[in-house]
């Protein structure tokens, strides 16, 4: 058979990075069939295309994978899929807890003729056998011969071939600027990020995350040989085509067990194995001065940790109150005096929060090292302890706020502020945490680092910027260019004339209380 697999885009953002699990898929996919992968971020496509795509490729069978977000867009594609008589199979967080709205049992329409539930690694096969017989099932769940649900080991992972898999739609470095790239330092000619694996499961169950619920509170990793074998795949396919390599461990917890997380990272150090890389781990876990001196050495470049909010209050009412805030500084300089920068996450709309919360917070992050912080507002995902609160409170204004998915926008009432207070906050964090004057300061907060720091950290505030203020287009490009020329300029004319006395800045990002920050707002408020 042909078999598409195929992940929406999210209709706001590109995203930076494909999805793992069409990787995963396609090296679990039985010998025999032929696989191709499209990720609607870097391929966008509409319903008619992607009925057309289906019809010229002679395509047998398509599986869709969405998280709630995507998920209207999915079965809209899903629908023109159908229409063509090519069968749909859909997996993945949503279609896991709603199954019977993806086979419209629910009264409304049907989506997919079959829905995987859970993890997939064991099921897919078996989809698909089913599938060449024309035998598919409907429901397909992770159980063993006797019923029981079982969850996979990682034990047996399977070597997903990064040296022949089909890249070219997940470079980030421009297409025209490619073969010059090539030829700068060890080769810039490709940038790709992409998603590794080390293990699964988290046991924290925060009360609005998925994860506890669909990965188990069990953990499992994969062997340290394993992963550091698929990181030399990667570091070699980047040097064979003279470009840059970096991976997102996307363990939602990547150091949950501290002590196997140091002995993975031994060996990355021991095999060479380093490449840049990204994961995600709490700040409880960032205590241990060792560990963070494993990451720095290993390639450990940025650490995405989910802070939520600085209000102990609210870290207690969604069952996060292992996170202190009163660390928080202290983790981040941990991190920021080996080189390591945090992308700090944050929630409003939390049943504490009241109208200045984006403000005190700013006020938090301004006196930490320099880093990328993102707001987001406190969303009730189907099969959720939150979901299940909110709607036993009667508190949910949009039932099923994913079949009209509006970025930025709550779906329920806080407590101690309106809908539209909370939107403002959000709107407030994004446009000060982004303007002009924080993206110079943070650029100047490391005056005494290498160039290279500090173009990066500009370089990754203008990207972040873009998640809530989209840059699609090359005049939105532009316009921001334009708004932070005077940083861009210091940073060419120290790139081509070296530096001059230079004096470390106040040391930490201080941010002009108003300057320039209007002009942010505005636009925030033009959106
Ligand atoms: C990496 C990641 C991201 C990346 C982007 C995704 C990417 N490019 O990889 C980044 C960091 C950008 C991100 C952002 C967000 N994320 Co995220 N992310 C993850 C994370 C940590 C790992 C995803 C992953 O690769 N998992 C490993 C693979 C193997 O698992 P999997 O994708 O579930 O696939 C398995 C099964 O689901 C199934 N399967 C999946 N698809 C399909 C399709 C078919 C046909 C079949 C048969 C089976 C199947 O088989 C696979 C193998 O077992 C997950 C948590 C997690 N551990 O999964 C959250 C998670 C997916 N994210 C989540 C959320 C909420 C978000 C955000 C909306 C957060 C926010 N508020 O901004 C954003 C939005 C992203 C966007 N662009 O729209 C939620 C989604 C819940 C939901 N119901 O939708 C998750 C589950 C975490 C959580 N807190 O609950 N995320
Ligand atoms: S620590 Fe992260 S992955 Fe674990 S339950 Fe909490 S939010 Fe989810």
């Amino acid at each position: 058979m042909r078999i598409l697999l195929y992940n929406p885009d999210n209709g706001v953002t590109r995203n930076f990075m494909p999805h793992l699990w069409m990787f995963l898929l396609q090296s679990l996919t039985p010998a025999g069939h032929e696989v191709l992968l499209i990720d609607g971020n870097a391929k966008p496509m509409d319903e008619v295309q992607i009925a057309q795509y289906v019809r010229d490729e002679k395509i047998d069978l398509v599986g869709i994978g969405a998280m709630t977000r995507m998920i209207a867009k999915a079965y809209r594609i899903a629908d023109a899929i159908r229409a063509t008589g090519v069968k749909v199979v859909m997996g993945g967080p949503h279609v896991t807890e709603l199954a019977d709205e993806a086979l419209g049992r629910d009264g409304g329409p049907r989506h997919a003729d079959a829905v995987a539930l859970g993890e997939a690694d064991e099921t897919w096969p078996k989809i698909v056998n089913d599938a060449m017989r024309g035998e598919l099932k409907e429901v397909y769940a992770p159980v063993d011969e006797s019923g029981k649900e079982r969850k996979p080991s990682l034990k047996q992972y399977p070597v997903i071939p990064w040296e022949s898999i089909d890249l070219d739609q997940f470079n980030l470095v421009p297409h025209a600027a490619k073969a010059m790239l090539q030829k700068v330092g060890e080769g810039w000619g490709t940038f790709r990020i992409v998603p590794v694996e080390s293990g699964r499961g988290c046991p924290y169950g925060c009360e609005f995350c998925t994860v506890t619920g669909f990965f188990g509170d069990s953990i499992r990793f994969r062997t340290n040989e394993s992963v550091v074998n698929e990181l030399l795949l990667l570091k070699a396919r980047a040097r064979k085509e003279k470009g840059q390599m970096a991976v997102f461990f996307i363990d939602d917890n990547f150091a949950i067990n501290v002590k196997r997380t140091k002995s993975l990272l031994r060996d990355i150090i021991a095999a060479g194995a380093q490449v840049h890389w990204v994961a995600q781990i709490s700040a409880n876990l960032l205590r241990d001065e060792e560990l963070v001196d494993l990451i720095a050495a290993s390639g450990g470049k940025w650490i995405f940790i989910g802070m939520e909010s600085i209000d102990p209050a609210n870290l207690k009412d969604v069952n996060k109150g292992f996170n202190k805030p009163g660390e928080y500084a202290e983790v981040l300089e941990r991190l920021a005096k080996r080189n390591v920068y945090a992308i700090t996450s944050f929630i409003f709309g939390m049943d504490n929060d009241t109208v200045g919360v984006a403000e005190r917070t700013l006020a938090q992050v301004r006196t930490w090292p320099p880093g990328l912080p993102i707001f987001g507002l406190l969303t009730p995902l189907p099969g959720t302890p939150l979901y299940n609160r909110l709607e036993v409170a009667g508190r949910l204004t949009r039932r099923k706020h994913w079949k009209e998915f509006i970025p930025f926008a709550m779906a329920h009432t806080p407590l101690k502020m309106s809908i539209a207070e909370a939107h403002a906050e959000v709107k407030y964090g994004w446009a000060r945490a982004y303007s002009p004057e924080a993206l110079a300061a943070a650029v100047d907060s490391l005056d005494d680092q290498p160039l290279g720091y500090r173009v990066n950290i500009f370089l990754a505030r203008l990207c972040f910027r873009g998640i809530y203020f989209p840059m699609m287009g090359k005049l939105a490009w532009v316009k921001v260019i334009a708004q932070n020329r005077r940083t861009i300029f210091k940073l060419a004319k120290e790139a081509v004339f070296g530096r001059g006395v230079v004096g470390r800045s106040a040391g930490r990002e201080v941010i002009p209380d108003n300057a320039g920050a209007h002009e942010a707002v505005r636009e925030a408020s033009a959106r």
